[in-house]
């Protein structure tokens, strides 16, 4: 009874322990590292560079590998080689760490230049090795957590963080270079610029919380909406804008209509109140108005938009 909870906990801890792939022939040797790592890692073995191929491959929790050089079908180098070579993002900076024998440092250098982390001489050292896996594991970590940070700072960065939409920023951006590639291959951008009506009334009847909530039942409508290549963004309060490449001045005039009746039909509720949402839009086109930045071409956008306003709301202006 005690035994077995113990190896339940045993087990339990190993599952809990990162992988480390052995690549390795030697029956031997591999039930020496095997020794070795016990308790730190949790060691898969591979026969040859071919068998540790599959395995990575299939196998995206491997954190570490281990590799012997002389192998048959696929060489300790060749592997490396594969891994360095490869597309994916998770293989550029796994560790590989190359066993060598202890003269050989023309296999050593060659393992560095087919970019291989660090090297261990055979017979292996258990102290060594362990202080060898434990650096590249904690390094290649770290590297990771720095990555992971770095892409969410950058998502921050361009992210309207009440409606998920892209920010003013992010929105002057990518028009920036959409502007440049209808210039050069003279394709059409358009923009839409919207505008809720009345807005400030939802605010002052319901509450800043309510409007919040119509801002983000607006911003659904629009992704909803809009195709992948289209940048979807909120510009200012209740002003958002959409970037339509290769998308003419029908096409605009018809995606702002049908957003126009979308958000007019589609229910707003407050409790158990529906609030009717209206918008105004204001259509742009590069091929029309044959204008140089994302700027002037907002800014006429901006006026068609002022003078949907200006005709009763509700309505779009091309
Ligand atoms: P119009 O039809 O002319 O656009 O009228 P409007 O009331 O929508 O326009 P106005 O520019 O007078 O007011 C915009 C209002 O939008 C003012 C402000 O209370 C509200 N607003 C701006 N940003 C936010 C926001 O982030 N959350 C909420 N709840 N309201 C906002
Ligand atoms: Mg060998
Ligand atoms: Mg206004
Ligand atoms: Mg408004
Ligand atoms: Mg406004």
């Amino acid at each position: 009874m005690r035994r077995a909870a113990m190896t339940d906990r045993a087990s339990r801890e190993n599952e809990r322990l990162p992988y480390v792939l052995l690549v390795e022939d030697s029956q031997t040797t591999t039930a020496l590292l095997s020794k070795y790592l016990a308790g730190s890692y949790r060691l898969l073995h591979a026969k040859d560079g071919a068998d540790a191929w599959d395995m990575l491959e299939r196998n995206p929790d491997i954190e570490l590998v281990i590799t012997d050089i002389n192998m048959p079908r696929l060489t300790g180098h060749q592997l490396l080689v594969k891994i360095r070579k490869s597309d994916e993002p998770r293989f550029r900076n796994l560790p590989v760490i190359v066993m060598t024998t202890t003269d050989d440092n023309v296999d050593r250098n060659l393992a560095f230049l087919n970019g291989a982390n660090d090297f261990i001489t055979k017979p292996i050292d258990e102290a060594e090795l362990q202080a060898r896996v434990n650096v590249h594991y904690k390094l290649a970590h770290t590297i990771r957590e720095l990555e992971a940070s770095r892409r969410q700072l950058a998502e921050q960065a361009t992210t309207d963080p009440l409606t998920r939409l892209k920010n003013r920023r992010a929105f002057f951006e990518n028009g920036t270079k959409q502007m440049a590639i209808a210039r050069r291959y003279g394709t059409d951008l358009s923009i839409l610029v919207a505008d809720l009506d009345h807005f400030k009334r939802i605010n002052d009847t319901h509450g800043h919380q309510a409007g919040d909530e119509a801002l983000v039942h607006i911003a659904r409508v629009l992704s909803r909406m809009t195709r992948t290549e289209d940048t979807v963004a909120r510009i200012g309060g209740e002003e958002f804008a959409i970037l339509l490449p290769d998308t003419n001045r029908l096409g605009a005039a018809v995606l702002a209509e049908r957003i126009r009746t979308a958000i007019e039909r589609d229910h707003f509720a407050v409790g158990e109140q529906a609030l009717p949402l209206t918008v105004s839009i204001g259509v742009a086109s590069h091929a029309v108005e044959l204008v140089d930045t994302i700027d002037q071409l907002l800014n006429i956008a901006d006026q068609r938009l002022y003078l949907a306003k200006k005709h009763g709301r509700n309505r779009i202006c091309v």
